[in-house]
């Protein structure tokens, strides 16, 4: 690991935003990667917080103010990762489910959509059933997104799919799931059409679902 790397992760676990940024900076100034940094410093860093709250070494307020310090470096990193000039070839509408406030691996499954070429609408955090029926009314998206990271949240994916089956609307749009405590098999248990573990799984899938249902 390079010494920015090393000081990057270390920044993110210790929250110190401001010197995680000027380092995203200096990282690409000298030639790195967004890749790079996501993948060798900024993700690494959260799983170690994520590793340290569960041994009981760290707790909510380190959490928050390393996620902060990974949303102030993906500001700078988002338009270089979106930007590769894909055509534009759907729509996905994207929200974290309600009762659940994390943000950052949704966000970063949003970048490589907008990345992909994919018109990315995002409700935000704590998104309730409502309002995913709402803006699957107003947007007509291809594929709906659903994200949660508790184990005590997972359970609003099959609320959420009930109330687009009241709604009418369950067979008119692909519906995705994912997040940490997420796996393929809760995925079918709730009906959804496609799971993914991470943001670059994630564009395949909804690729290939889209594809899919387009008999292509
Ligand atoms: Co919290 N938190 N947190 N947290 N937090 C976790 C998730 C936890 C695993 C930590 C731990 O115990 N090891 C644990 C959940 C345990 C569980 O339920 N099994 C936990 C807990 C318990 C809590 C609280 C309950 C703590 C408390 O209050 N006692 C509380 C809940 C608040 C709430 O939501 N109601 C809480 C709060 C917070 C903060 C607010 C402080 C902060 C969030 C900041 C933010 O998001 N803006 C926070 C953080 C930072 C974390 C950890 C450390 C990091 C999460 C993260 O950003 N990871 C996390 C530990 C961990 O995950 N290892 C933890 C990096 C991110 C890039 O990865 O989120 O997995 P990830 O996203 C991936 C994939 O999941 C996938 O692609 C993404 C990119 O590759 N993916 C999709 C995500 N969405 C997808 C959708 C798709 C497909 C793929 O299709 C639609």
């Amino acid at each position: 690991m390079t010494d920015i790397l090393k000081e990057m992760y270390e920044g993110t676990m210790a929250g110190n935003a401001p010197r995680v940024l000027e380092l995203t900076n200096l990282g690409l100034a000298e030639g790195m990667t967004p890749e790079t940094l996501l993948f060798e410093a900024l993700i690494p860093a959260l799983e170690e917080v994520g590793a340290r709250f569960e041994r009981g070494d760290y707790f909510v307020p380190e959490m928050l103010i390393a996620g902060r310090a990974m949303n102030g470096a993906l500001d700078v990193l988002r338009p270089l990762l979106a930007d590769t000039g894909a055509e534009t070839i759907g729509t996905f509408v994207m929200g974290t489910v309600k009762g659940d406030v994390h943000d950052i691996g949704k966000n970063l499954v949003n970048i490589m959509l907008e990345g992909a070429g994919f018109n990315v609408i995002d409700l935000g955090v704590q998104v309730s059933p409502e309002k995913f029926v709402a803006a699957v009314q107003e947007h007509k998206p291809d594929i709906v997104g659903m994200s949660a990271f508790l184990t005590t949240t997972m359970p609003m994916f099959k609320v959420n799919m009930e109330e687009l089956t009241k709604a009418g609307l369950r067979d008119d749009v692909i519906v995705m799931v994912g997040g940490a405590p997420v796996t393929q098999e809760y995925a079918d248990v709730v009906g959804a059409d496609g799971y993914a573990a991470d943001a670059s799984t994630a564009v395949r899938m909804a690729k290939s679902l889209i594809a899919a249902k387009r008999g292509k």
